[in-house]
């Protein structure tokens, strides 16, 4: 492991390279414990620069085999070289010259999974953002753009497959049973986009043919006998080449596209060029061990991949700052795909939950920073929802500023000027400016400044006038760095509810800029007035999440129960029902805190059940309905001083006054149950993955009635599908531990599924998230279960990051067990994972939001870390970020 420089990287220092890289030509000698890299680098010195300049190349761990300039080995006194440098002086002063760097890594060792790495006795790599450096000494920035040629050798019979990016120039035999391959990827790209896959995998293979005539063959290699589950991820994949090319204008590029599923990866996936590798969580399903969330996953993560290809490969990033520029534009390309093959408004709701449920606490934490940060210590720890969520929520503001077509126009001007560069957020905005005619400078603050604003509302209705006025004030709060705040250029989607359903069009309006229904917020404080409204209108603000802040508008609830019932954007509907709920849910957590008895809004029982039962109305939406704001949710409201334990107990009363105290509330949940079965075979249809999730909750609040654990235990064994399979069983655990019905079927999962490490993982996932005091004695056991495995990233995080992101309660203990807990993990993954252990670490950023007592456990366990002297750069930076007053 490298342990902290304490190495701080400015934005402000940015300059480009002294030598420009022209070609690489890469030979891997494949073995398990030393692999021999030989990278031969064409390199000339930039016009202009100083002719007595060294050239420097990074490393990480490395060890210098050889090293030569134009094929003679060079003088110890002509290089300096350590793990993490090599420095080469005494180059020539213009013409192109030619480096050769042999190093020998040992994949086997390679418990970081970044660089070149084994698992399952499969090569794979991961090289974004510094992983190359962990392979060769190279000028490892995105900036570095170069055409590779990679050869690999290795045995054949371990490894028929050897793969790299770009198109097959050829392969042959070698003797002593060891074979080669060699690629030729054309399209230069920075070294982070390398990769390099050798191995014995199925192959699934189809082809594509896109819009100009091409063909181009698709492979999925996965684990032999896991091919009928990459059946899914082909069928997206297709999709998606095809959506890219109508709906952006993008066509792939090369002969051949692969997939490679993994089961050892630190993230969800990978976008190298030509060779994307996939956490194979994210590729392989089936209807007997695949959740429709499982399906919707994969179909969004295949997406997000596959545009990489034009939004990150065809145009990178000009330096780690600029990381938004691909990942926040990725994001919303996948949001609008994913919208596109579902349900928008449902998958807006969806979108909508996500950012508030992670981004939101973010923002407002220690761990605050701005979309486009300009320091970092450690770059693996800023691939965040700000960058991704925050940053495609600044995209599609972008697009409703500018309209459909001026953004597209825009779109197509950053392709069109940027294809082979390394490019940077203001050409991005820079585009759009030209192609809207519009000055973005003031919107570019949502780049710059972290923190979510928020938008206070006031609004009146003059009678006599026949006008409406709404007064809005904007604050951005203060995050770590930036204490002042300057104003946000805010569109908000609006709509002006008139009593019959109908929306207001107003003959006149002044106060500020409005564009079709989008009303622009610019000043600290603004009033606009409407005229000509006929009678009083009912505001409905933010329509669509125009703008992702938090927004204080106190309406009665027969306003949100009008909204809830007659607004044509159903996200609108959601986000009233939200507000509704959430006082609700706040008043009876304080008064839980007070002991005294729970009480609930009719208003909102009846809104909410109305929505739920409307038949009109998709599955999936009345599903999200029913959803009901998360403890999280509630928690990130009531906004400091937090007991969990007093959320959670809560949130249970007003299900149960909803499931059975509300007079209609049995009686709806029963009719979904009983309707919503779906006959026939399985489809991971928006369709029917709304359906199962409707009937899921019913089943859900029906576990509150009499009966509830019988009808549970009956829908587990009657299940035939993994979603109804995990719902069932979430039920039963979370509602009734320690129960027998419950113990028999976690017994009877496990005995199924055994097998099957990605089910496995949702058996670990259920019972971490077992809320109650229970729970950490749980998962302490789980822990000591001969199925745990510590160095599988994917299980680690379904069991101890399961426990601190997603139990409240059990995390959350009193007594402090909980943080104590997870330092101790964070310190045991560390030295193995470094990036795993910084990630599942990031869940405790909210902490000074929670009460004193929770709060100063919280601040000793991260003291007890940061206190410790061998720690990762990753860690040392989350923990020390977190502790900063
Ligand atoms: N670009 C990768 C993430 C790399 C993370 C490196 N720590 C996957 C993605 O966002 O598509
Ligand atoms: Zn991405």
């Amino acid at each position: 492991m490298r342990t902290d420089t304490g190495q701080i990287v400015h934005l402000a220092d940015y300059r480009p390279t002294d030598f420009v890289l022209e070609r690489v030509d890469l030979t891997f000698e494949l073995d398990p414990t030393a692999t021999r890299v030989e990278a031969r680098l064409i390199f000339h010195r930039r016009e202009g620069v100083d002719a007595g300049l060294p050239l420097i190349l990074d490393g990480d761990e490395l060890a210098l085999s050889e090293l030569r300039l134009d094929q003679i080995d060079l003088k110890p006194e002509q290089f300096d070289v350590s793990p993490e440098q090599l420095t080469i002086r005494d180059l020539p002063e213009s013409q192109p010259f030619e480096i050769t760097v042999v190093t020998i890594i040992n994949p086997e060792a390679n418990t970081q999974l970044m660089g070149l790495y084994r698992t399952n006795g499969i090569y794979c790599t991961q090289c974004e953002a510094e992983g190359f450096r962990r392979i060769t000494y190279f000028p490892d920035r995105p900036d570095v753009l170069a055409p590779y040629t990679i050869t690999i050798v290795a045995d054949k019979a371990s490894n028929p497959l050897l793969l790299s990016n770009g198109n097959f120039l050829g392969g042959g035999n070698y003797d002593e049973g060891r074979h080669f391959a060699a690629w030729f990827d054309p399209f230069p790209k920075p070294s982070y986009l390398f990769a390099l896959v050798a191995g014995d995998l199925g192959v699934v293979e189809d082809s594509f043919t896109t819009l100009s005539g091409r063909d181009v063959t698709l492979k999925i290699l996965v684990e032999h006998g896991k091919e009928p589950r990459a059946a899914y991820a082909m069928d997206a994949l297709k999709r998606s080449m095809k959506w890219d090319e109508e709906r952006f204008g993008r066509e792939y590029d090369l002969d051949i596209f692969m997939i490679v599923a993994v089961s050892d990866f630190n993230m969800g996936a990978m976008e190298n060029k030509g060779l994307n590798v996939f956490n194979d969580k994210y590729v392989l399903a089936d209807p007997e061990t695949a959740t429709d969330q499982d399906y919707a996953n994969i179909e969004a993560i295949i997406a997000h991949e596959y545009f990489h290809n034009w939004t990150g490969n065809r145009i990178t990033c000009r330096d780690w700052f600029q990381l938004c520029l691909k990942e926040g534009l990725t994001v919303y390309r996948d949001h609008e795909f994913s919208a596109d093959m579902r349900s928008r408004a449902v998958k807006r709701i969806a979108e909508v939950r996500h950012l508030k449920a992670e981004q939101f606490p973010e923002d407002a934490g220690p761990l605050a920073h701005p979309v486009r940060p300009t320091t970092y210590r450690e770059i693996n720890n800023f691939y965040t929802t700000t960058v991704y969520e925050k940053g495609s929520e600044v995209t599609r503001m972008i697009a409703t500023l500018l309209g459909r077509d001026l953004f597209k126009k825009g779109m197509d001007l950053y392709f069109e000027r940027h294809d082979g560069d390394a490019a940077t957020v203001e050409d991005f905005v820079k585009c759009f400016e030209e192609a809207g005619g519009r000055d973005l400078s003031q919107f570019s603050r949502w780049y710059h400044q972290a923190g979510t604003p928020m938008v206070t509302a006031s609004s009146a209705y003059d009678t006599a006038e026949k006008t409406f006025t709404l007064s809005l004030e904007q604050t951005v709060p203060a995050t770590p760095g930036q204490p002042v705040k300057e104003p946000m250029h805010i569109p908000l989607s609006f709509a002006l509810i008139l009593d019959n359903g109908s929306i207001a069009e107003p003959t006149a309006v002044t106060g500020g800029e409005i564009t079709g229904e989008v009303l622009h917020l610019t000043e600290r404080k603004q009033t606009f007035t409407f005229s000509g409204v006929a009678s009083r209108p009912v505001l409905s603000l933010n329509r669509s999440f125009s703008a992702p802040i938090n927004l204080d508008l106190s309406q009665p609830s027969a306003d949100l129960a009008h909204i809830a019932r007659h607004d044509s954007d159903l996200f609108a509907r959601w986000q009233a029902i939200t507000h509704l709920a959430l006082p609700n849910l706040m008043q009876a957590a304080r008064d839980v805190g007070e002991g005294k008895p729970i009480d609930c809004d009719p208003a909102f029982v009846e809104a909410l059940l109305e929505a739920a039962d409307d038949d009109n109305l998709e599955p999936a939406f009345r599903a999200q309905v029913l959803a009901l704001p998360s403890e999280a949710d509630i928690a990130r409201e009531l906004g400091g001083k937090n007991d969990p334990d007093a959320i959670h107990a809560a949130r249970q009363a007003i299900i149960a006054i909803i499931a059975i105290i509300a007079d209609k509330g049995a009686a709806v949940f029963q009719r979904l149950f009983d309707t919503l079965r779906i006959d026939g075979p399985f489809a991971p249809s928006a369709e029917d993955a709304g359906k199962r999730a409707l009937r899921n909750s019913a089943l859900s609040y029906l576990s509150y009635a009499d009966g509830g654990i019988q009808r549970a235990a009956d829908a587990f064994s009657a299940a035939d599908n993994m979603t109804d399979m995990i719902q069932a069983l979430t039920v039963l655990a979370h509602r009734f531990p320690g129960k027998s019905e419950t113990a028999n079927a976690l017994g009877a999962f496990l005995k199924r599924f055994e097998t099957n490490p990605l089910v496995l993982d949702k058996w670990f996932s259920i019972q971490a998230t077992i809320p109650g005091p229970g729970a950490l004695a749980r998962v302490k056991a789980l822990m000591e279960d001969p199925h745990f495995v510590a160095t599988n990233p994917n299980r680690v995080r379904s069991l101890i990051g399961a426990f601190a992101f997603s139990n409240p309660t059990g995390f959350n203990r009193a007594d402090g067990e909980g943080y104590r807990f997870l330092a101790k993990q964070i310190l045991a993954i560390d030295p193995r994972n470094p990036q795993l252990a910084a990630r599942i670490l990031t869940s405790m950023r909210s902490w000074r939001s929670l009460e004193p007592v929770r709060a100063d456990h919280a601040r000793a366990a991260l003291a007890e870390i940061e206190r410790t002297s061998e720690l990762s750069t990753d860690v040392r930076d989350i923990v020390e970020r977190m502790l900063k007053a």
